[in-house]
């Protein structure tokens, strides 16, 4: 195995992900800009041909009408030479100050409107290179003061900004879906949708007429900040029809967003990630977001996603093997019971809810089953660990 990226793979990353210069709380810049074009032309290099943006990543803020003509056509032109493709675009409505207390949810109207014509034309620069997604992550949808904000209104006008959004799409006649991104906190200290499940019930409260166009990029880093089960919550979105994008990486519980590189951490929980994605076919672009470390130089920002492909790539041959490994295989089937009687009752009707009630169960046999749940972890263990 070479665990070589390919094209067919469609592996992405955001622009932002490699041109990070290690600006944090505690210290600033590390490393030098990372011009965008030569950061398409590195990650095509490196067998990542999918990249994302933000308007700003790409086309400097405050840009003139014909400069950012002029930039998106170079950009085609290097995606042309390189064959690069754009997955993903989104809008930066974290970072301006005029940001500083919310975009779409701000008490102020005036700060929502401007939110909403920055996003309008990320969304046209997205639609020109071809992005098939526009992510809304909402970093600044939040508060500290608990006082500051009605959160009913804050979820309202969230509501209001997001169905304009996709009604502009739509209007555009854009072949774009929205996925908003959820996260619990950082950088505001409660973020409004902080949870796949709220983006979840959020969109289902959409206008029916948008309801389609709009899903969820659930992000493995802020689900693990949340302490929760990735693999579940990216299973919910799935099932629910409503995985639209996904931003891989890896993370410590209980921590600030780490980006890590995919795999990083918690292999077990990142394995059945990849499994469940490559399981359920889902045909979305296998994306990183993550950052480089402060002590990265030079082009170690593309081993970063050098390392995130390669790592899914190993964990997808050990799904592969998880599927044809006959000890596994058979622990796991043997778990299930199936009784036709009960497949009978399971439909609803009053007489089979009737049958049901006064059916008698074996509980003793039932409850003392044994399901050798010891012997199958370890056997996923032994098998990601090289030891099987
Ligand atoms: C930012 C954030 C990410 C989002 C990006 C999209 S920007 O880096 O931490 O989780 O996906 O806006
Ligand atoms: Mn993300
Ligand atoms: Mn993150």
């Amino acid at each position: 195995m070479s665990f070589e990226p390919a094209r067919e793979d469609r592996f992405s990353a955001g622009l932002w992900c490699t041109a990070f210069r290690g600006r944090e709380v505690f210290g600033r810049e590390v490393r030098g800009e990372l011009d965008p074009l030569d950061n398409i032309r590195g990650l095509a290099k490196i067998g990542c041909f999918g990249f994302n943006f933000h308007d700003d990543d790409l086309v400097p803020f405050g840009s003139s009408a014909a400069d950012t003509t002029r930039i998106l056509k170079d950009a085609r032109r290097v995606m042309n030479e390189t064959g690069a493709f754009c997955g993903m675009a989104t809008c930066n409505m974290f970072e301006h100050p005029v940001f500083k207390d919310g975009a779409l949810t701000s008490n102020d109207a005036r700060v929502r409107a401007y939110a909403r014509q920055k996003a309008m034309r990320a969304i046209d620069m997205g639609a020109e290179l071809g992005a098939s997604v526009f992510v809304m992550w909402g970093g600044r949808e939040g508060l500290e003061v608990e006082a500051s904000k009605d959160p009913i209104e804050a979820i309202e006008r969230y509501r209001e900004g997001v169905e304009f959004l996709a009604n502009y799409i739509h209007g555009s006649a854009y072949q774009m879906r929205i996925a908003i991104e959820p996260k619990p906190n950082e950088p505001r200290g409660d973020i409004f949708l902080a949870t796949a499940g709220h983006v979840l019930a959020f969109v289902a409260t959409l206008d029916p007429s948008v309801r389609e166009m709009v899903g969820v990029n659930p992000e493995i880093q802020h689900s693990r900040m949340a302490g929760m089960n990735s693999v579940h919550e990216i299973a919910q979105c799935i099932e629910a029809g409503k995985l639209y994008h996904i931003d891989l990486g890896a993370q410590k519980p209980s921590r600030f967003d780490q980006d890590l590189r995919f795999g990083s951490e918690d292999i077990k929980e990142t394995f059945f990630v990849v499994k469940l994605l490559e399981e359920s076919g889902w045909d979305g672009t296998r994306n990183f977001d993550v950052k480089p470390y402060r002590t990265d130089v030079g082009d170690e920002v593309f081993d970063l996603i050098a390392g995130c492909m390669r790592s899914y790539l190993v964990l997808r041959d050990k799904a592969r093997r998880y599927g044809k490994d006959r000890e596994i295989q058979q622990l796991v089937a043997q778990l299930r019971i199936e009784d036709p009687e009960l497949a009978d009752l399971s439909e609803w009707s009053r007489d089979n809810a009737k049958a049901l009630k006064e059916r008698r169960f074996d509980l003793g046999a039932m409850s003392e089953r044994r399901l050798g749940y010891q012997k199958l972890d370890q056997l996923v263990f032994d098998l990601l660990t090289g030891a099987r």
